[in-house]
């Protein structure tokens, strides 16, 4: 951790990453490592999309049946939302989890801002499967658990705040099944899009504690190229 400070306080204050793969691969989890050890912020379609659905807001309703169906937002909603949320933080280190998951929208999204670079998470679906029926999630901040492999420290509450934990409503297993199925159909495409900017870096593996060391390496070897 140290040795990443140092290191990235010497680079560039402009910072660009996205972090992609299937529903339940990890990316929240990986993601708010990576957003602490190289200090970008970390911004979540879903966890956007799920505030706007607790508060009541006029996307939270459009939003609500789409997510709970497990099928996509309508891409115009999704490129507006994201690009106003990248312009809202007003900072130039940040980490995208989640959006862009349509060809359209990774091209929409190209038009106004450029990743350094694409983290791909390539776990198999029977892994997947398994950990999201052990999910608990803190909705408002977006802490993920599991309740085996991350357990909070006081049963069903978020270790930062002692709020209640919940589950997620797209999380039963027919709508994870929908999930798994649109990304699949969906996001071939826009990893070829990535691929094809030379951007895109994959990592295969079923445990997030294998696979983020490999994604760290990678990151500092990327920002010590600069
Ligand atoms: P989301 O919120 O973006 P998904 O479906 O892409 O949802 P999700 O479900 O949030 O992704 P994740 O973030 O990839 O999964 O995974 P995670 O939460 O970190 O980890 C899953 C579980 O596994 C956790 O319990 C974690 O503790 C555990 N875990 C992690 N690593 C390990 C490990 O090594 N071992 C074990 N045993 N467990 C582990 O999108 C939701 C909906 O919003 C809409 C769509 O309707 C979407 O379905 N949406 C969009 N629509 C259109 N366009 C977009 N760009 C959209 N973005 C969101
Ligand atoms: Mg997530």
């Amino acid at each position: 951790m140290i040795a990443t400070r140092r290191f990235t306080s010497n680079v560039s204050n402009q910072f660009r990453a996205l972090i992609t793969g299937a529903p339940g691969s990890g990316k929240g989890t990986i993601s708010s490592r990576i957003a602490t050890d190289f200090d970008l912020v970390h911004i979540s379609s879903g966890d956007v999309l799920r505030r706007h659905v607790k508060q009541g807001t006029e996307l939270g309703h459009k939003a609500k049946a789409y997510i709970d169906n497990g099928t996509l937002v309508p891409d115009d909603l999704m490129v507006n939302l994201m690009t106003n949320e990248i312009k809202r933080i007003s900072k130039t280190r940040w980490l995208l989890d989640g959006f862009p998951r349509t060809i359209e929208q990774a091209k929409q999204l190209h038009k106004k801002q450029k990743f350094d670079v694409v983290v791909n998470l390539d776990v198999p679906f029977s892994e997947i499967k398994r950990r999201i029926q052990q999910r608990y999630v803190h909705l408002s901040s977006g802490r993920v658990y599991h309740l085996e492999w991350n357990p909070p420290k006081n049963a069903g509450m978020d270790d930062v705040t002692g709020e209640p934990l919940t589950q997620r409503d797209d999380d039963k297993p027919e709508t994870v099944a929908s999930r798994l199925n649109i990304f699949q159909s969906q996001m071939a495409p826009v990893l070829a899009f990535y691929k094809d900017l030379g951007i895109l870096q994959t990592f295969t593996g079923t445990e997030s504690d294998v696979i983020y060391p490999e994604i760290k390496a990678y990151l500092l070897g990327y920002l010590q190229s600069k």
